[in-house]
């Protein structure tokens, strides 16, 4: 493994110069556990931590470690997040019940992804509306996704369900595919050249693990099992981690996803919805929310059955959630700087304070 075959390229070499300290190394973020970090040196594998002062720094500019991150690592330490290229991030779990601060806060998934894997099994699991969400959430990302329908093997025509979400997924590739058997797994190959990194992602049980041990030839990850004592499954993916795909490049196997928030407002939305994006240029009204207003083409493109209404309704929803962040977000950044405003007045109270000589 050389730093070229981990995704080492002139872009991180160069905000990597600036630091110009020779007692630190450079090394891609391979495995997140609970309290520290798996790195790569190009060498070895390194268990390494990050320093103190990454867990309290929330400049906008600092950065905290997220799986696929390159970094400067000092001995066992990271020191530095080098800027990212992208970073696939989500809303914060939990952040409609939490706190509000904790609903504006993005959780990273991974950075510098050169393609997203959306895995969906051919079973229940099977929505082309959660599939436009995912795109949603990737375009926004400025990542590029690739939609896999596996468990192909479970469906009596898979084809239809690709040609349906080709439908909706507008230039996006999508591939019909058995993870168990390999059928169909070999074209995947072409989105992992070496050096590139793709991410999987998809709900638990989906099977992206076994699609990592079919395009390693290994068991390299547990998959899950249903165990019959227990009757629930065991060995779901708990941690996110980066595998080497021999002769190939590396795959990031992540935990399944239960909830897709979304958390930038990119255009990703645009991206992933060309088609109502197109027909809204023609409404009446160019505030148009193609809800009530005479005049939408949008409407008038479900009436006449060109558009789908699931597929609208989909989009007003995600629109509306977006909308929702926004404010919560703008709101946030009011109060951050009203708190400030009042560490400001208490620093000058003291100040004052103590100039003045005190009288008993
Ligand atoms: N029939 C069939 N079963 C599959 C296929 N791919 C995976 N499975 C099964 O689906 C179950 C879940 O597979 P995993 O690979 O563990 O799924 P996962 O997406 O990694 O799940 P999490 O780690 O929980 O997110 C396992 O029992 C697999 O054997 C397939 O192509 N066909
Ligand atoms: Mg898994
Ligand atoms: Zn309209």
């Amino acid at each position: 493994m050389s730093l070229e075959n981990l995704g080492w390229n002139g872009f991180f070499e160069n905000n990597a110069y600036s630091f110009d300290d020779p007692n630190l190394t450079p090394a891609r973020i391979i495995g997140v556990r609970k309290n520290a970090f798996i790195v790569h040196d190009g060498d070895r594998e390194i268990l390494a931590t990050a320093a103190g002062r990454l867990y309290h720094d929330d400049s906008p500019d600092s950065l905290f470690p997220a799986a696929g991150d390159w970094v400067l690592i000092r001995d066992t330490i990271i020191a530095h997040v080098l800027p990212r290229r992208n970073a696939l991030s989500r809303g914060a779990s939990g952040a409609r019940h939490g706190r509000a601060e904790s609903a504006v806060r993005g959780q990273v998934i991974a950075a510098n992804l050169d393609t997203v894997f959306i895995v969906c099994g051919l079973d229940r699991d099977y929505n082309v509306r959660r599939i436009e969400r995912y795109l949603t959430l990737i375009y926004n990302c400025g990542c590029s996704p690739v939609v896999i329908l596996n468990k192909a093997d479970l469906h009596p025509a898979p084809l239809d369900c690709a040609a349906e979400v080709e439908s909706v997924a507008f230039g996006v590739p999508v591939f019909a595919v058995s993870a168990k058997s390999g059928q169909g797994v070999e074209v995947l190959r072409q989105f992992l050249p070496p050096g590139q990194t793709a991410a999987l992602l998809g709900s638990s049980g989906a099977g992206k693990s076994t699609l990592v041990n079919q395009l390693s030839g290994a068991e390299v990850r547990a998959a899950k099992e249903v165990s019959e004592a227990v009757g629930k499954g065991v060995h779901t993916t708990t941690t996110r981690d980066i595998i080497p795909i021999p002769g190939a490049g590396m795959i990031l196997d992540n935990p399944g996803i239960r909830e897709i928030a979304l958390w930038d407002d990119a255009g990703g939305i645009d991206d992933a919805f060309p088609d109502i994006q197109a027909l809204a240029k023609e409404c009446h009204y160019t505030d148009c929310t193609h809800e009530h207003e005479p005049g939408c083409r949008v409407r008038e493109a479900v009436e006449i059955g060109v558009l789908k209404p699931a597929r609208l309704q989909n989009y007003l929803k995600m629109q509306k959630e977006l909308e929702f962040l926004n404010q919560r977000q703008e709101k946030s950044a009011n109060r951050v700087e009203k708190e400030r405003w009042k560490e400001i007045a208490i620093y000058q109270k003291q100040f004052k304070n103590k100039k003045r000589p005190r009288i008993r």
